[in-house]
């Protein structure tokens, strides 16, 4: 094969790596993957790739399928993170640490960072390895890097390994864009509307940076205040917050009679949750629509963006209120539904200038819409670990939530003989390990008490009263309810064995979602465009697709998530290029109708 140049910029990249002899390709490869060429070796096979995409998830598959120890000497062969410049350093790890501002961090930065090296060395066996890059691509602070290595020395050995392969693999990303001149562009804007929006949080959260943003609080108002500017700047053709506080965007379609289809997800929190959970699925498709109206185009269908004001059930009990409301299934009880404060539903939604009365005008008629899609960041280690930023979601998980409340006898703690209590804590200590036990025991069940509370319980008092959540899933409605049907027998022989009483209240049940065939094929159409491997999964996470799913065809998307996938924490994250393929998958799908 005639000696080829390096790809001109002009050129495309893979068409360029396609046909380079192994020798070229290995040679246009070099430096992705400190000291390991061993990785762009193996992940030739996978040729021709389909895209820049592809061949990021290809070497990185090569690492998951190359042994531990082939693993652990390309985590080894990583420098470790140093506040001046290192000798032996490659140019690309110089660039990204200087990129890092580590070089300028304070004396007191530059002590630290090597002490908590040399124990992270000594604890591990390898180097900390993180991509300085971040997730925005822009760099990541010496602060935000030392809170970084502080966080992940608590990790067992076998999650901190995985974690330094997912950071091999952003810091090799962030070094294939540079090279193909690939940067996500849109990606970097979606993700810093997340900072945007993250802005508002409720009080006693703000104060601390955590993100909370409850139904109708004043945070809550803001951010549908600012989601209805941001849908009027990316040039929705109408704009609107309804009566129970979804911001609506529609973008007509080219035909005035054509149907619409719907896509969106929440934006408010759970308390003290990530950025992305639901918001991802409102910014994406408003992206899109920009894109759409700079270049003054109109798709055979309408879009009409919903961002959903609730979805968490964290300020009362009714949950998916917000696209109960457009399936005509919102239920006028919830309007006297109380929060903790004793504040009635419907005297906060006047406060927050919400009509009620207009509620029953929310309702959708079915037959305008060809479905809904929902794009949702994965919330789960799955995609972290397949090393693949897109999944197919197959189904959505049933669910039902109680409440519940123990009732026993308050006595002395001191002059209570053991066998004559009533302790409603103890009565709920035997039964949570059994909710445990009885839920692993289906393999793909879940059950959690999320909240737990002793009302006016104290320190030497016999607790008289125990209440809690309880929040039980699985793929099928039949597994849910039997499911159910043990764990809550199970509580019912317990307090009579014990002579104690309780009391249930159902406030959720969620019927099980399968994922409609032929958006569901659209998302894999528009997955397998991207060049990326087709994964399909359950989501353990309920959804506002669940609701839509009750009256139309609808489907979702997943994004991976960064720190192993962990969700309804602070920790939960997604890069700007992950963003950036659920904007060009989105964009595919919408395109292809
Ligand atoms: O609980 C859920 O699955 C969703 O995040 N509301
Ligand atoms: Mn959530
Ligand atoms: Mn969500």
């Amino acid at each position: 094969m005639t000696s080829m140049p390096p790809p001109a910029p002009s050129d495309d990249p893979m068409t360029w790596l396609n046909q380079a002899s192994e020798s070229q390709a290995l040679d246009w490869l070099h430096g992705i993957y400190e000291h390991s060429p061993w990785v762009a070796q193996a992940a030739l096979q996978h040729r021709p790739f389909r895209s820049l995409a592809h061949l990021k998830w290809a070497l990185a598959e090569s690492v998951t399928r190359a042994s531990h120890a082939q693993q652990l000497a390309l985590v080894k062969a990583h420098p470790v993170l140093a506040a001046k410049p290192a000798v032996g350093l490659t140019t690309e790890s110089q660039q990204e640490q200087r990129l890092a501002g580590l070089w300028q961090s304070t004396p007191a930065q530059a002590n630290e960072l090597k002490q908590l090296n040399d124990n992270y060395v000594k604890h591990f066996g390898w180097p900390f390895i993180i991509a300085v890059r971040g997730p925005r691509g822009l760099g990541l602070s010496p602060e935000s890097i030392l809170a970084e290595l502080r966080r992940r020395m608590s990790h067992s050995p076998a999650i901190e390994f995985h974690e330094c392969l997912r950071q091999i693999h952003r810091i090799a990303e962030t070094r294939l864009n540079e090279k193909c001149q690939s940067h996500p562009q849109l990606g970097g804007e979606v993700w810093d509307w997340h900072e945007w929006l993250a802005q508002f949080s409720d009080p006693g959260f703000a104060e601390q940076g955590q993100l909370s943003v409850s139904y109708l609080t004043t945070a809550h108002v803001l951010c549908a205040q600012t989601l209805r500017l941001g849908m009027l700047a990316c040039g929705f053709d109408d704009v609107e917050i309804d009566a129970v506080g979804n911001v609506v965007g529609r973008y007509h379609p080219e035909t005035d009679d054509a149907p619409y289809l719907m896509t969106g997800s929440h934006y408010d929190t759970v308390r003290n949750g990530g950025k992305y959970d639901g918001r991802l699925g409102i910014f994406v498709p408003m992206a899109c629509v920009r894109e759409l109206a700079r270049q003054g185009k109109r798709l055979r269908m309408g879009l009409e963006v919903v961002a959903f004001a609730e979805e968490e059930g964290q300020r009362y009990k009714a949950t998916f209120l917000a696209s109960s409301a457009l399936t005509g299934e919102f239920d006028p009880q919830w309007l006297t539904q109380e929060d903790a404060n004793g504040v009635r539903m419907k005297d906060a939604m006047k406060q927050a200038g919400y009509r009620v009365a207009d509620i029953d005008r929310i309702r959708r008629d079915p037959s305008q819409y060809l479905g809904f899609v929902e794009i949702h960041v994965e919330q789960g280690p799955v995609l972290h670990h397949m090393h693949l930023p897109l999944g197919i979601v197959t189904s959505i998980n049933g669910s039902v939530r109680y409440l519940v409340k123990i009732t026993g006898t308050a006595s002395h703690a001191g002059t209570s003989p053991m066998n004559q209590r009533q302790d409603a804590v103890a009565v709920f200590a035997q039964w949570a390990v059994y909710v445990e036990q009885r839920a692993r025991q289906d393999g793909d069940s879940v059950a959690t008490v999320g909240m737990l509370n002793v009302p006016q319980g104290s320190i030497n008092v016999v607790p008289g009263a125990c209440h809690f959540s309880l929040d039980m899933r699985a793929p099928n409605d039949a597994q849910r309810d039997a499911l159910a049907h043990d764990i809550l027998q199970r509580l019912r022989d317990i307090c009579t064995e014990r002579g104690l009483l309780y009391q249930l209240e159902e406030t959720v049940r969620a019927s099980a979602a399968p994922s409609d065939a032929s958006l569901q094929r659209r998302w894999e159409q528009a997955v397998a465009e991207l060049g990326l491997p087709i994964h399909r999964m359950p989501s353990g996470a309920g959804h506002d697709a669940m609701k839509l799913h009750t009256v139309m065809p609808q489907a979702m998307l997943f994004v991976r998530g960064e720190n192993a996938g962990i969700s309804h924490n602070p920790l939960e994250s997604t890069t700007c290029n992950d963003m950036q393929l659920a904007i060009d998958a989105f964009s595919l799908l919408v395109h292809r109708f």
